[in-house]
């Protein structure tokens, strides 16, 4: 036998095997929120820590969180923790951002056009917006120890790529009262159906 033929003998003997332990590779997996009446909970953070390890973002990971027509946009915004972020004026008025929240506190004085220097978020967990000029200006930024995040559609639903393993699975929606993120353990089976699977979760105080 010649190496060529050896070589296309062995992956087929191999191909097999990876289609039946496809541990190794990440798979679709939906994260289904409820709130307490059972309804789909739209606008809710939901972040993996895979295998439960905190993980910083590099130095060039930046984000943005805009003001146009005297509104904060978006209203929840997720970074990873260490992500610059900043913070454009598109109105003709002048804003006056704050927060006192314990991981970041902020006042960024009446001004028009971006800010010279973003605000670097370094802390996990949550971050409460307001505009001194304009009361009604509010707005979350919710800083997570992993890269994988989103926020949940009109149907509850966040959908993620995830391999096997023992995950940590972190949540928060501002209609809970704490500042701090839900946690629990995520098991994602090392054999799943290619299609994927769903966890459906209540999101409560
Ligand atoms: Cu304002």
């Amino acid at each position: 036998m010649n190496l060529r033929s050896l070589l296309s003998r062995s992956h087929a003997l191999l191909l097999p095997g990876l289609l039946a332990c496809p541990a190794a590779y990440a798979l679709p997996w939906t994260v289904q929120l409820n709130n307490a009446a059972g309804k789909p909970l739209a606008g809710a953070a939901v972040a993996v820590e895979l295998l439960g390890r905190a993980s910083k973002a590099g130095s060039a990971v930046k984000s943005e969180m805009a003001q146009r027509e005297r509104q904060f946009q978006p209203a929840l915004l997720i970074v990873q923790t260490g992500t610059a972020v900043s913070f454009p004026n598109f109105d003709v008025v002048r804003h006056h951002v704050y927060s006192f929240s314990p991981i970041k506190v902020i006042d960024v004085k009446l001004y028009s056009g971006t800010p010279s220097e973003p605000i670097v978020f370094d802390k996990p967990g949550v971050a409460t917006l307001g505009c001194n000029i304009h009361d009604r200006m509010s707005a979350h930024i919710v800083v997570v120890d992993t890269p994988l995040f989103a926020v949940t559609d009109a149907s509850g639903s966040a959908r993620f790529d995830l391999p096997a393993g023992e995950h940590r699975l972190k949540l928060w929606h501002p209609s809970l009262k704490a500042q701090t993120l839900q946690s629990q353990v995520l098991v994602v089976p090392a054999h799943l159906p290619v299609s994927g699977a769903q966890t459906s979760l209540t999101l409560s105080e």
